[in-house]
């Protein structure tokens, strides 16, 4: 009774009021799966490509109804009398009708949110959580790891309007006993900082994914006062609540230089890779993520060679959860981790194929989701669905974010005993 039997999409739109793709996957028995689909600012360059109508009379430009109709029209007419429970079968035939090595046709767009979309039918047709699902598409048996929150409680980049270079300031709960009291430890470190900020007479407005984003001195300055929250929360930095960067320096990145605003510094690769180092010496940084352009593949050997053996080193823009990137990256031992984002990519099938090589490579894996968010939650059941470790989210601020946290206390509280939270064993490979 897994057999499709409608396909439907819709433009809604996301936490950045922009437009994106809602799809709905049909069943007999009225049995329905929905899904919605992100999108990022601080995009790598061999991301999937996100179909855009460039029309500019409607949302300038932004408009997604062409992938609409993808869906609507080619993507119906070829998905409905398939069965939804085969979902290799449903993300290869996605992938052949887009044709494309980049999904640039169909558009990425479309694309996934037709393959989620059948994920949750799936899992509705089998009156199970998606998380289920996945673990049974993934091989993953119980106990369920409740993953590693990295909250990016600080926002900078791309992501706010501040003077901050690194786009993201993250806390992660090394020893809360389970998940509810990460989020917990989380959401207080998080309180703590908006107060400190207001007694400095500092901005406590919030960057897109629910951090603040006040203008401070330097990127250190950031770090400061990231601490002194973690202290005023009544919490031990780097043992209790460890600390992990986004640089997402793509961004930095000018003509062969990475640029610092904040500071008024510009670096070529080894002193960047030394500006890192010296971060990591100063304070308790654990992960790392796109600290080098990635193209800058040179500057990545380096940053390996020098951190790899002391602390998470996560390659998102540089691998775009692409197994093939991902390949390339374990052959010349750069980074130790990979960040996992769905839209990067376009289907499910592919996402779960990117992890398994991962973990082949003792790689650690972290579920992400995008900047600009929706209401949707199925990364907090792929993080659980298949262990993965460790799920970037967000502050615990911001419903689209917040939504993401719920679902995991959701995932806890009715998993009871065959769930377990791993915290900082996350982090070790
Ligand atoms: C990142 C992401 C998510 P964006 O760089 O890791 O935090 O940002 O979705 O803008 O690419
Ligand atoms: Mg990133």
């Amino acid at each position: 009774m897994t057999t499709i039997t409608d396909i439907t999409a819709l433009e809604i739109l996301d936490s950045r009021g922009k437009p994106t793709v809602m799809a709905t996957t049909r069943l007999a028995d009225n049995v329905s799966g929905s899904a919605c689909v992100p999108s990022g600012a601080s995009t790598g360059e061999r991301e999937a490509v996100e179909l855009r109508d460039n029309d500019t009379q409607r949302y300038l430009g932004q408009g997604v109804r062409q992938a609409v109709e993808a869906i609507n029209g080619t993507i119906r007419d070829q998905l409905v009398g398939r069965d939804a429970s085969d979902q290799r079968s449903i993300d290869h035939l996605l992938c052949e009708i887009d044709g494309s090595t980049d999904k640039s046709r169909l558009g990425a767009n479309a694309i996934l949110a037709a393959s989620l979309s059948v994920l949750h039918a799936a899992a509705a047709a089998q009156s199970e959580p998606v998380y289920r699902t996945i673990a049974t598409l993934s091989g993953t048996t119980p106990p369920f790891d409740l993953p590693l929150p990295m909250m990016n409680i600080l926002n900078g980049g791309a992501h706010a309007n501040n003077n901050i270079d690194i786009q993201e300031f993250m806390v992660l709960p090394l020893t809360a006993p389970n998940f509810a009291e990460a989020v917990r430890h989380g959401a207080e470190v998080f309180h703590a900082l908006k107060s400190l900020l207001q007694q400095k007479g500092l901005a406590t407005t919030v960057g897109d994914e629910g951090g603040v984003a006040p203008d401070l001195p330097s990127n250190q300055a950031a770090l400061d006062i990231l601490i002194h929250a973690i202290e005023y929360a009544g919490f031990q930095t780097g043992k209790e609540i460890g600390l992990a960067l986004d640089c997402a320096a793509s961004e930095m990145y000018h003509e062969g230089a990475y640029i610092i605003n904040a500071e008024k510094q510009r670096f070529d690769s080894l002193q960047f890779v030394e500006y890192l180092q010296k971060l990591c010496a100063d304070y308790p940084i654990l992960s790392i993520e796109d600290g080098m352009d990635e193209n800058d593949r040179e500057g990545w050997a380096l940053m390996s060679e020098r951190l790899n053996d002391k602390i998470q080193i996560v390659g998102d823009d540089l691998f775009v959860t692409n197994a093939t990137e991902l390949q390339q990256g374990i052959d010349e031992h750069i980074a130790n981790s990979i960040l996992i984002k769905l839209n990067q990519i376009g289907t499910v099938s592919e996402t779960l194929d990117t992890i398994r090589l991962a973990r082949t490579a003792r790689y650690n894996t972290i579920i992400s989701h995008r900047s600009g968010e929706t209401e949707d939650v199925t990364i907090a059941d792929l993080a659980v669905g298949l262990c993965a470790g460790q799920i970037k989210t967000g502050a615990p601020c911001r419903s689209e974010r917040v939504a993401k946290y719920n679902r995991l206390l959701v995932i806890e509280n009715e998993l009871g005993d065959q769930s377990r939270y791993i915290g900082q064993s996350a982090l070790k490979r």
